[in-house]
């Protein structure tokens, strides 16, 4: 036997196990061949089978020795019922467990972090050692990570009402996960303030720091525009967060989002162009590296749970600020035009594939969750360096134009234009990319597309395929000191290749500028 089980059942355990084996144990009173005699001795059998003291002569293979070991991992199971029956017990015991206060990573003390180095080192021994091996149900790391988008099939739901509730789900599946690890039985998964605009320490440092992967993650049929996320490859991140300015400030327009739709930034099923809590996100993926700013593989890179952990208390944080923690407080918060099948159907409310209900993601009591409050940032983030807002809170469509024939524009908004970038056919960049605004040769400001390397491949993202950012600014700042006009240039940046994109390859945008009243 050459490959490792991971899941394995007492019939592939006694598969392994020679009826020369059985004689010879006979003799010692113990029935190779009776499971409740085995497991009722399993652990220490592992003793000998592990220092490799029997069978004598015939010590047993490593990857027999592991596969051994996984099946005392999973409370030794003797067929695929038990092994079901199993799961239903630790789920039904994880239900009854302690409240899981998720804290600000910076706050942990050093016992929590090493029980969380634990529960995570746990998981990724667990991994597949080959593509054979690979299970997506088993409790490794690599098959968390993968139920985000690649390996097929690509589960997330990025763009679309579902974001914030199937994110929620996940959170709670990986924290389960953790929990599985010896010894981890209450830790929880905390959360990375991305407001204080710095990486948190503790992700340089094992195993958080990178992840390897054990084998590929990409389908054979594609070919992905870079090799991480290839066997043997490791994720890539920034030495600091960047772009934290526009993080904030989209933060802090969701904030004030008095509608759910407004905060989610969807509308009428399309992703919209405003500072929402989703573009805050997008950003925040694009801005913390390689690997994060891919989709594909972005949940494979440690620091991925702590980011997304964020998104989850944040949102909870603005369902708090609108009485919208429970489900009828919730529903309040949709606008009459919102469609409310994705929270209320009873089927397409599902998120697969943790067949959990969004409607019971609302309220976080019920699962146990709380949030502290984050370490207050000594450091106060810098402002924005350049006189430039990324966004209004909701421009409407409207803005800027009027259907009166006379009208005054508001002496406030006189001098407030908005540029925008219209129609970036995003289905023609591979992966996520940056838009980059130029005014006389500087740069001004940055905005994020976040996105798989091959959208073309989602039906989602096909039917969403133009996309618009919006910068807004003083007038002024089209002119130099003497009045000449400044030339005004936007790149579309591939984030994944550094690409610098033709805008006649990605769909002819057009560079919109409007007064704003
Ligand atoms: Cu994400």
């Amino acid at each position: 036997m050459s490959n490792v089980i991971q899941c394995p059942t007492w019939h592939d355990i006694s598969k392994m196990i020679t009826d020369d084996d059985v004689r010879e144990m006979k003799n010692h009173g113990l029935d190779l061949r009776c499971y409740e005699q085995v497991s009722a001795l399993a652990h220490k059998i592992y003793y000998y089978l592990g220092y490799k003291l029997m069978p004598p002569g015939r010590s047993w293979s490593d990857a027999q020795i592991t596969t051994y070991n996984n099946w005392l991992i999973n409370d030794m199971p003797k067929d695929a019922a038990h092994q079901a029956q199993i799961i239903d017990e630790r789920n039904a015991a994880l239900a009854t467990a302690d409240r899981r206060v998720r804290k600000d990573i910076n706050q942990l003390d050093s016992t929590e972090k090493e029980k969380l180095k634990d529960a995570f080192q746990w998981l990724m021994d667990q991994d597949p050692k080959t593509e054979a091996d690979y299970n997506p149900n088993a409790l490794c790391y690599f098959s968390l990570a993968a139920k985000h988008w690649y390996p097929v099939p690509t589960f997330c739901q990025h763009h679309i009402y579902g974001y914030l509730p199937w994110h929620r789900w996940q959170m709670l599946d990986f924290e389960d996960a953790l929990r599985s690890a010896p010894g981890c039985q209450d830790v929880t998964l905390p959360y990375w303030n991305i407001e204080t605009g710095e990486f948190p320490q503790l992700i340089s440092e094992p195993p958080f720091k990178d992840y390897t992967f054990p084998i590929n993650v990409y389908p054979d049929y594609y070919d992905p525009p870079t090799d991480i996320g290839k066997q043997g490859t490791t994720t890539e991140r920034n030495s600091s967060f960047q772009g934290s300015n526009v993080v904030n400030q989209c933060i802090n327009n969701a904030r004030t989002a008095p509608k759910f739709s407004q905060y989610n930034g969807i509308t009428n099923y399309k992703y919209d162009s405003s500072s929402h809590i989703m573009r805050a996100h997008d950003r925040g993926h694009v801005g913390s590296g390689k690997t994060m700013a891919n989709q594909d593989i972005a949940a494979f890179d440690p620091m991925f749970w702590f980011f997304h952990c964020n998104w989850d208390r944040l949102w909870w944080e603005w369902q708090s600020s609108r009485n919208a923690t429970d489900l009828e407080g919730f529903k309040e918060t949709l606008e009459s035009c919102d469609d409310q099948k994705w929270l209320i159907d009873p089927q397409m409310s599902i998120s697969d594939p943790f067949s959990k209900k969004n409607s019971d993601s609302i309220d976080i009591t019920q699962l146990e969750i709380t949030y502290t409050r984050p370490e207050e940032t000594l450091e106060k983030v810098k402002d924005f360096p350049l006189p430039l807002a990324i966004g209004p809170s909701w421009r409407d469509q409207n803005d800027g134009q009027s259907t009166l024939s006379t009208f005054t524009i508001a002496k406030e908004n006189l001098n407030r234009v908005s540029l925008r970038v219209k129609g970036v056919n995003r289905i023609k960049v591979p992966g996520s990319f940056w838009v980059v605004l130029y005014l006389g040769g500087e740069e001004v400001g940055r905005d994020a597309f976040f996105q798989s390397t091959f959208s073309g491949n989602c039906e989602n993202c096909v039917a969403q395929a133009k996309v618009n950012f919006d910068f807004v600014f003083d007038r002024s700042h089209l002119t130099d000191v003497e009045g000449n006009p400044k030339e005004i240039k936007v790149e579309v940046i591939s984030a994944i290749t550094d690409e610098v994109m033709p805008f006649d390859a990605i769909g002819n945008p057009t560079i919109n500028i409007r007064m704003l009243h």
